[in-house]
């Protein structure tokens, strides 16, 4: 009898799904598009979530129904503060998922009543952006192209020679766009080796909070380093490497049109497929393929044909490689889970060193959530979310020795990868002081210098 329920039930949900997918092409940038926040109580309502999502995945079908929070498979209240889920629904859909989520009691409210009108706000500039970008600049009061970041970068060189040490181009995307890798710190007067931590952003192409966050914690520490003790004691202590955009065309093709604004994965055109990209964050050569990826192109976990098959993660690599063994911190910025994530993601392994990585995550965290009381969890991305293998995350803990090794998923607060620019600043304030709690960890573990 049970299990004829069960059976019936999962059979309605599938129908619900199949049934409404006529044309999954976004229509008019997301107009009339609604992003829900669902609150989930029980296994059952946890597996209906999770079941729409692969579905909708393997369908292809994330146009028109998309749930953008990455949730675990188990229902673990004591192990995850909340178990809330933003759902992106196209108008046809709305009336029929609303209708399976009331007649099985998941709660939901409305967070982005209509992503077009969301999509406008974020992308609006002010004269004063306006501006500067026309001067070579860059502001943290909007969300800016990568051409833009590129002349940040070259601006902070000429501004402050001693500071900024260097900036290399690292390699040429799939589409042609050069990768930089930046390097910022004071240099020791003996000129002896100091600890260095890597950095990047937005390997995730729709995760824009990502870059904007970086670029602002990295102009904070060079332009404040006379006037602020924090960012003048991080400079002198480490040396930074950082990579703003580690997919630029993603990322591009994410400014490009409105209808392109949720765009996760690289911009590569699959030799055996009309789907194009892959999602970079699972096609590092560690762990490839061992757990939460798929080998269908079509799909946002897409972990491409081979390890290194996207040219964007053989530069970072490179990069990263050619800085062993200075390098001991690895962060890599995403969005928009509010959490800090370790290594293992692969599997529920426990690295050698979990406990100093929970420990400095957790004391990173309580500096962040200190300035505007934004709560993180901190956990390795199996405990407190799910398995996923070849991210950047395992493969620096593993084969570049970068111990502290981190995936920070920035802030969400109910608006997704859309979150309006004026979040741009408390996010780059907030995350400042868990970087600096993670740099001081570093600094007394190694000391001042390496050799
Ligand atoms: O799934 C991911 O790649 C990350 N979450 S996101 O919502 N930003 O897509 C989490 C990745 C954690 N694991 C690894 N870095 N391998
Ligand atoms: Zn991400």
């Amino acid at each position: 009898m049970q299990l004829a329920l069960i059976v019936v039930w999962i059979g309605s949900a599938i129908l619900l799904i199949a049934s409404h997918f006529v044309d999954a092409d976004v229509k008019d940038g997301f107009r009339g598009y609604k992003v829900y926040r669902l609150t989930i109580q029980s296994q059952r309502q946890l597996d209906l979530i999770n079941r729409i999502s692969e579905d909708v995945d393997q369908k292809g079908l994330t146009d028109e129904v998309d749930v953008w929070t990455e949730l675990p498979r188990v229902f673990s209240p004591q192990r995850r503060n909340s178990f809330t889920a933003l759902i992106l629904l196209s108008p046809e859909k709305q009336a029929a998922f609303l209708e399976t989520f009331d007649s099985e009691s998941i709660s939901h409210e409305v967070t982005i009543p209509d992503l077009a009108v969301a999509i406008e706000e974020e992308s609006r500039f002010s004269l004063e952006d306006t501006r500067a970008v026309e001067n070579g600049g860059m502001t943290w009061t909007a969300y800016h192209r990568y051409s833009t970041m590129v002349s940040w970068m070259d601006s902070l060189r000429s501004r402050y020679p001693d500071l900024v040490n260097e900036k290399v181009m690292i390699g040429k995307t799939y589409e042609g766009r050069n990768m930089y890798l930046l390097k910022v710190g004071k240099p020791r007067a003996d000129g002896k080796m100091k600890p260095g931590i890597y950095m990047d952003a937005n390997i995730h192409a729709r995760e824009w909070i990502a870059g904007a966050t970086l670029t602002f914690m990295v102009n904070k520490m060079v332009t404040e380093y006379e006037t602020n003790s924090t960012a003048r004691r991080m400079m002198n202590e480490i040396d930074w490497y950082i990579v703003p955009s580690a997919n630029p065309d993603g990322y591009e093709y994410s400014h490009a049109a409105p209808n392109n604004r949720l765009w996760r994965k690289t911009r590569r055109v699959n030799p055996f497929s009309t789907d194009t990209g892959c999602d970079a964050n699972r096609n590092f050569d560690f762990k490839w393929m061992v757990a939460g990826a798929v080998q269908t192109p079509r799909e946002n976990t897409y972990a491409g044909a081979f390890p290194y098959s996207e040219i964007e993660n053989v530069h970072v690599t490179e990069a990263l490689l050619a800085l062993v063994p200075q390098v001991k911190g690895m962060l890599s910025f995403h969005s928009a889970a509010q959490m800090w994530l370790l290594p293992w993601a692969y599997g529920y392994e426990r690295s050698e060193d979990y406990d100093e990585l929970m420990r400095v995550g957790r004391a990173a965290t309580d500096a962040l959530t200190a300035v505007y009381g934004i709560p993180y969890e901190v956990g390795t991305a199996p405990d407190i979310l799910y398995r996923a293998a070849g991210g950047t995350l395992d493969w620096a803990k593993a084969k570049a020795g970068a111990k502290y090794s981190y995936t920070p998923e920035l802030r969400d607060l109910g608006f997704g990868f859309v979150l309006p620019p004026n979040q741009i600043i408390p996010s780059g304030l907030e995350t400042f002081e868990a970087v600096n709690v993670i740099a001081q960890a570093i600094f007394e573990e190694f000391g001042p210098t390496l050799n």
